[in-house]
């Protein structure tokens, strides 16, 4: 199986990539931002509690999520590969993903970091709050979403450098001229 992590700060691109990796390779897709949201609209009971901490630019708590992604990977065992699009955050999440997958009989293939400066994460987010009606797309909540991502996801890096699954993306540029970079890696691997 091909398991593609796609990492990085809020407004990094990572839903953006996604979409072109899943038509260029027949990935399955999960986003742990998608499947809260679609909690939230559902008006559930975890929605309720995420709604809470993503409306606030925090993290949900890792055993909601981590319970959460390992029912959805059960959906997907006939899939030739996923790529997980905003998990792991943390490192129980990421030390739980290897657990879930090697318990499968796979593993991460690689962690696609894209690495784009903080004035342009800004810009990006504030111009898709425009549109979104996301809660947590604005101001105050994206530098509060970005403090947690410095403080609890960056430190992910070194944990997927040890493991030799890191890959650095420059993620500045067209969503085309990323892709092309995305592409490079993939290929590198497969
Ligand atoms: P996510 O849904 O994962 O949201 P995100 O990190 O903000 O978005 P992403 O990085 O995918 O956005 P993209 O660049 O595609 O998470 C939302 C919240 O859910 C989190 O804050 C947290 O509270 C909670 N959550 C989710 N997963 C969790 C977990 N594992 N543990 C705990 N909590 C969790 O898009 C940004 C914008 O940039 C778009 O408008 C796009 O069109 C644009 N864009 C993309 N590439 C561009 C480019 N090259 N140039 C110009 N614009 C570009």
């Amino acid at each position: 199986m091909l398991n593609v992590v796609i990492f990085g700060a809020p407004g990094s691109g990572k839903g953006t990539q996604s979409e072109l990796i899943i038509k260029e390779y027949g990935l399955d897709h999960i986003s742990t931002g998608d499947v809260l949201r679609a909690e939230i609209k559902g008006q559930t009971e975890l929605g309720r509690i995420a709604d809470d901490y993503i409306s606030k630019g925090q993290l949900v708590p890792d055993e909601l999520i981590i319970d959460m992604l390992a029912k959805v990977l059960d959906s997907k065992k006939e899939s030739k590969g996923v790529i997980f699009d905003g998990f792991p955050r943390t490192i129980p999440q990421a030390k739980a993903l290897k657990k879930m997958l090697n318990e499968r009989g796979t593993d991460v293939s690689v962690m696609l970091n894209l690495e784009v400066e903080e004035e342009e994460l800004i810009q990006r987010l504030l111009k898709r709050g425009e549109i979104s009606g996301r809660s947590d797309d604005n101001l105050e909540t994206i530098k509060s979403r970005l403090d947690v991502y410095h403080n609890q996801t960056a430190p992910l890096k070194d944990y997927y450098v040890t493991e030799e699954k890191h890959t650095a993306i420059k993620g500045m540029g067209t969503i085309d001229e990323i892709f092309a970079r995305v592409c490079e890696a993939i290929n590198a691997i497969k």
